[in-house]
């Protein structure tokens, strides 16, 4: 349009025959410059790192732990940010209100119409301390179970959607919507579940396990929720993963990393639900609490950057009671993360998070 406009100023002032030449001269010349610029920009981008914004779909249990909730809004602070774009929100259990809570962060942070999924079929249900009382608290779009589609539908569309290759998968419980995406045919409409993995995912970022000891292997002593929860759904998604699995352990970010954030919540709006979520939980005041999922969420969206350093590959040798060893193979397509030798860096990590869970949140769209 603007090329347009200025063609026809130069032909009115040189008259018809002039006119057409220098048209054609001066189109050139803007046609160039908008080149020139392209290319510069594209150069420049290159040179500084700058691609497209990473694509996460955030798959969620949001019941037990306020850590979800912590992670989703540094989900959000990353967003905002520019360096992710939120593709849809799911949850991995059986619980309205979790949904519903995930809705309500969503709503706060600005982003009131992102994709939500739950869980269909078998799916886990545990007590929440938090859920019930966000889902009251603040508006959402969760009514009812039949009011949102199967987690899996969302994830069908939403990866048939997007750029190969692009979307980081960020699971920060259970594995029951993985499993099902895996088992989904082909329609008439998408490729298969499988198929959709390994066209459109870049990776799967796990949070879960125990990698201690050299191979780690892990005999469960410290726990691990999001595998045993739902055990057989654990072991089919990551033994059948046709892609790149990183796996966030909990000695990197739980229990016992030491790592914790969340009081500073304490100074954020009232109407935040995420300080909500931290204040039920602690059945009071926000306190600090393990950095499992924000973690998780943080390594997705920026990589490994100065926080953390990552493992030869291999492959997790899961058994179905959820205890594993891990098998380092050259050619493995799995990784975990590793903490940084350095003791300050754990400062470092808390410090990042904290300034992420704390932002404040984005205008509505
Ligand atoms: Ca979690």
């Amino acid at each position: 349009m603007q090329i347009v406009t200025r063609r026809f100023t130069c032909h009115w002032r040189l008259g018809e025959g002039d006119g057409i030449v220098a048209t054609l001269t001066f189109t050139r010349t803007l046609m160039s410059l908008r080149l020139a610029s392209l290319l510069v920009w594209m150069i420049g981008n290159l040179a500084l790192g700058f691609a497209s914004p990473v694509g996460i779909l955030f798959d969620t249990h949001m019941e037990t732990d306020c850590d979800d909730a912590g992670a989703l809004a540094v989900l959000h602070a990353l967003a905002d940010r520019g360096e992710c774009e939120i593709l849809a929100t799911v949850t991995s259990v059986r619980d309205v209100n979790s949904l519903a809570t995930v809705d309500a962060i969503n709503r706060y942070r600005g982003r009131p119409g992102l994709p939500l999924g739950m869980v269909e079929g078998e799916g886990v249900l545990a007590p929440s301390r938090f859920a019930g009382k966000i889902a009251n608290e603040f508006p959402h779009r969760v009514t009812s179970p039949d009011s949102v589609p199967d987690a899996v539908e969302v994830y069908q569309r939403v990866l048939a959607a997007q750029p190969d290759r692009s979307v980081v998968i960020v699971t920060a419980g259970y594995h029951t919507n993985l499993k099902n995406l895996l088992r989904l045919p082909a329609t008439g409409e998408f490729p298969s579940g499988r198929d959709l993995i390994v066209r459109k995912a870049k990776k799967w970022v796990c949070m879960g396990g125990n990698f201690m000891g050299n191979p780690p292997q892990d005999d469960l002593k410290l726990g691990n929720v999001n595998f045993q929860r739902d055990a057989a759904s654990a072991l089919e998604a990551i033994r059948d993963w046709p892609g790149e699995i990183v796996f966030v352990g909990r000695e990197v970010c739980s229990v016992p990393s030491g790592l914790q954030v969340g009081e500073h919540l304490a100074g954020t709006p009232p109407d935040n639900p995420v300080r909500r979520a931290y204040e039920h939980y602690f059945g009071g005041q926000a306190r600090n609490r393990h950095v499992a999922d924000l973690a998780t969420v943080l390594y997705a969206v920026r990589g490994l950057t100065d926080c953390w350093d990552l493992s030869q590959p291999g492959r997790l040798d899961l058994r179905p009671d959820m205890t594993f060893q891990w098998q380092f193979e050259p050619a493995g397509r799995q990784s975990f993360l590793l903490k940084k030798r350095d003791k300050d860096n754990d400062a470092h990590v808390e410090a990042v998070l904290d300034a992420l869970l704390t932002a404040e949140p984005h205008p509505v769209e």
